[in-house]
This record gives C-alpha cells, structure tokens and sequence, in this order.
C-alpha cells in the first residue's frame, strides 16, 4: 500500500528534526567532554564533524535526487513524446497525389490521360483495401489446381497442355481474422510458345507486377526462365512465396532435395519458410486391392504460411505495393516529362543559334577568340532554365555564360570548331563565300555546344556533374563532329544565315 505524498513529507519532516536534534545534543556533550579534556581541540573537532555531517548530506542529495521527489520540479531527462504511428497507407496516399500532380505536366494529351487512369487505378485498389495474390508461374505448373483446391471447389479450366488458361481471373477468398478481402488471381503461364503464349505472358507479368503478394508456381526445381522473373519480381520489392507443386509425383527423399534446391537458389531474397511444398491436385493412385485412389490436395502448408504472412504483413504489403507501383508510374511520369523537356529546350538552341550566327555574320569579330562569347546568348540561358523549373536572374545567367564561353576557349573548341567546318564548307561553297560565313557558321555551331551543355546542367539539377563543366562540353563537342551531322548542319546553315550572292 502506498502512503499519500503529503504523509510522507511530514514522516520525513518529523524524521529530520528529532534526529537533527539528537545530533545536536550529541555533538554538544562530545564538545563539553573534549573541553574538559583538551579546551583548544573542542572547536577544530566540532567543525570537522558540522563539516563530515554537509558532507554526508550534499551526498545524499545529489545521488538520490531528493529534491525531485520532494519538491516535484522538472526531470532532467527529456519528456517523452507521443508516439507518432507511421502510416504506411497515408504515406502511399500522399505519394500518388505528388505523382498525379507530375503527371499533369506531361503535355502529349492521350499519354497523359493513359497514366492518370493509371493512377486512378492504384488509389482505388488502395481505398478498395482488397489484398491481391497473384498466382503466376509456367504454364502447367499447377496455377489453377491451386486456386481450385484454396477455393475449395473447382473455379478455373484445368488441363495437362500449356495454355489452359488464358487471361487473368479473379477470385475472392475470406480469412479468418483478416478484416481484409483476399483476391486470388489466376495468370496464364509463362514460356508457352508462339505469339498467343507470348500476348498471354505480358497480360501475366502485368498482374504479377500489380500483386501484393506473388505466389510463384513451380513443379520442379526452378529453370532459369522462372529463376529470372521470380527475382527480377523480389529484387523490385514484390513480397512472394515460392511454391513447389506436384509432389505427390516425388519419393518423399528426392521431394526434400528439390525443396533444399529451391531454398538454396532464391535464399537472397525469400527465406526458407517461404518456399513451400504442395499437392494441389495430385494424381490418382492405385491401391494394392487394385482400386484407384485420389488422395486429398495437399495444400495445409500454403494455406498456414498464406494465412501467417496476411495477417501479419496483410496491411504493409498493400501499403507496400502501393508505394511500389507509384514509384513506377512516377518514373516513367519523370522520363516523359524529361523528354518533353529536353525537346522544348532544343527548339530554344536551334532558335538562338541562328540568331546569333546572323549577327555575327553582319558583323564579323575582330579576334575568333570572342566567338564563344558572343555566341553564348544569356536569354538562351534563361529561356533553357525557366522550362526546367529554375527562375534565372540575368547577373547568374552571365555568369553562367561567362565560364562556359572561356571553357570553350580554353579547351580549344573554338579553333577546333572553325577547323571542323572550314573542311565541311570547303566542299559546299566557294571560298569567296567561306570567307564571309566561317565566323556566323562557327557561331552557330558554339550556340549549340553551349546550348546542349546547359540542357545537361539544367537536366541534372543545376550540376555540372562529377567531372565539371570541362567534361559536359567536351562531350558535347565529341556528340556533335560526327561528319553526317556536320553535312546537315552546314547545308542548314547555309540556307539561313549566308547572303543569298553566294
Ligand atoms: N500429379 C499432380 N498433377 C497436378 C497437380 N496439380 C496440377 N496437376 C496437373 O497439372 C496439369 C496442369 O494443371 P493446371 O492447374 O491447369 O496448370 P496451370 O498452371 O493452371 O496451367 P496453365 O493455365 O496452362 O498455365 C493438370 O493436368 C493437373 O491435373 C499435383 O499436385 N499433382
Ligand atoms: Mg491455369
């Protein structure tokens, strides 16, 4: 039993004063003695006592706290936080309103609405709350004997060729304890030849991918045309059992072999507990009195390991999933936006690079070391910069403009360029001609060098990238001497900044 607080206090208050008292008149008879005896040690001996006694009590209090328990004030340690629950769901949920807000960017309009119903789709299955187990594997391993055998009467065609099953069917299964529907999906098999096996396959690995959780279907050890899907699907994060039908058909020694064989393989990504042997439809036997005998499936253990896994991983793997196929969707939303952008930011080159060129050829340069300069447009820059999100003041961009015209100097492009194109003009034009346009062409191709540099930097989030600014324009030089591309563009050239005297 527990006294209140406040007779606590007051035992500990009645406590300390009859002892302090006690101590008092104990100290004041040890005093009165020592006096008696030797006057001049009674003082020094008193204070050394008064002094243990401070001692003893500062001690105290700072080993056992007791301040904090009586007085109440504040714990040192830091105030517990509630606990903030990680929502999987709310996590997922959020995801695709990002990616939803991506998508409104692509501006091809049938791909866009393709990947908004995309979208569509993934967040109805998460408000749906259903949990999808794809059954998938090669044709005949047993897919559909499975389904039938869980579902306990016989749903889906089964027949002993390949293709037995032809398109995705769906069927629901309750679970005790499990507030969540289950949706069983059967796939057609993969590796069935000719081009209706391979239509049949996509539609398979389709819903594979949309699994929440994949039951891979094997009636052997695995062949490395199932071992290369079943972990291409684990390696992107997809929660799988493997599960060895047909055992029936194996002496119980070679059947723990294959089991042993199958744990080995995929040990890098599913555990032994989650390779699991089955019968799901096991061949009839005959009996020694000469009956034939159909013994029940055998599918206890993928029911009790399906069952375990649901219940406790059942809310993680939808959230999971969902997460997953958003992911996806958001980097093919990035890859397209991506193009569509780096088509936009090209249309801004070409247009800059005959400007200038036109400029230059009206008004040659005295030093052809100024022509990376002067090709180097800053509005360029701007323009590139606002189509990739970044809002560029005119000071940056000529900065930005600044070094990339010296690095083209420096690495001796711009001698290199004129090179490159006095060759390739040579071949087109006279040389009175040449004369006049090399500087605007020189120009023109600078622009673009510049150009498409800035495309990459932009590109990569305003980097130049591990191997600096010098290493983006040499590539972009190397990417653009090729000998057909330096025909069209010189032809090109010709027709829109050369005088029409030539
Ligand atoms: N011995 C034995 N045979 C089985 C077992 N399970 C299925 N089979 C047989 O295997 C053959 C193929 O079974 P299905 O269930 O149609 O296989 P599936 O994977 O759905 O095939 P597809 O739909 O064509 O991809 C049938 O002849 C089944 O009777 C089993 O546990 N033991
Ligand atoms: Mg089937």
């Amino acid at each position: 039993m527990r006294l209140p607080r406040s007779w606590t206090i007051a035992i500990a208050v009645i406590s300390i004063a009859t002892l302090s008292l006690w101590s008092i008149s104990s100290l004041y008879a040890i005093y009165v003695q020592v006096s008696w005896t030797t006057p001049w040690l009674a003082t020094p001996i008193l204070i050394a006592i008064l002094l243990l006694i401070g001692m003893a009590i500062a001690a105290i209090i700072y080993y056992v706290g007791i301040f904090q328990g009586w007085w109440g004030k504040s714990s040192t340690k830091t105030p517990q936080l509630p606990k903030v629950p990680v929502e999987k769901n709310a996590a997922a949920s959020a995801n695709l309103q990002a990616i939803d807000l991506q998508l409104r960017q692509i501006q091809d309009e049938v791909t866009r609405q393709a990947l908004l119903d995309k979208s569509r789709e993934i967040a109805e299955n998460l408000a749906r709350g259903q949990i999808r187990v794809v059954v998938f594997g090669t044709g005949s391993a047993g897919k559909t004997s499975l389904i039938n055998a869980m579902i306990g009467r016989i749903v889906g065609e089964v027949g002993a060729p390949m293709g037995t099953t032809t398109r995705g069917e769906t069927y629901t299964l309750e679970l005790k304890g499990l507030d969540r529907q289950i949706l069983l999906i059967d796939t057609p098999g993969i590796l069935e030849a000719g081009i209706a096996g391979t239509q049949r396959e996509a539609i398979a690995r389709e819903l594979a991918t949309s699994a929440d959780l994949l039951l891979f279907v094997v009636d052997n050890d695995l062949r490395s045309s199932e071992y290369i899907p079943l972990m291409g699907l684990a390696e992107i994060g997809k929660r799988s059992l493997l599960v060895f039908n047909k055992t029936d058909l194996y002496p119980p020694l070679d059947r723990d072999k294959i089991v042993k064989q199958l744990q080995s393989r995929v040990q890098s990504e599913i555990e032994a507990t989650d390779v699991i042997a089955i019968a799901a439809h096991p061949q009839p036997v005959r009996l020694e009195s000469g009956e034939m005998f159909t013994p029940d499936p055998d599918i206890f253990p993928l029911v009790r390991r399906l069952a375990a896994v649901l219940r406790a991983e059942g809310e993680d793997l939808v959230a999971d999933n969902i997460l997953l196929q958003s992911n996806r969707l958001g980097a093919e939303a990035r890859e397209l936006i991506d193009e569509q952008r780096r088509r936009q930011a090209e249309r801004v080159v070409s247009r800059f690079q005959w400007i200038g060129a036109g400029v230059v050829t009206v008004t040659p340069l005295p030093v052809v070391d100024f022509l990376a300069t002067a090709a180097i447009n800053t509005q360029m820059i701007i323009e590139i910069g606002k189509i990739y999100g970044c809002d560029l003041n005119k000071a940056t961009a000529q900065e930005l403009a600044l070094s990339l015209g010296k690095t083209l100097t420096s690495l001796g492009i711009v001698k290199g360029a004129i090179q490159l194109l006095s060759t390739a003009l040579t071949v087109n034009i006279t040389t009175y001609a040449l004369g006049k346009g090399i500087q605007g062409i020189t120009a023109a191709y600078l622009t673009r060098i510049a150009g498409r540099s800035f495309i990459e930097y932009f590109h990569q989030d305003r980097s130049w990238g591990d191997g600096g600014i010098t290493e983006v324009v040499q590539q972009q030089f190397q990417l653009n001497r090729k000998d057909e591309f330096l025909k069209t563009f010189v032809h090109q050239a010709i027709e829109k900044i050369l005088p029409a005297d030539r």
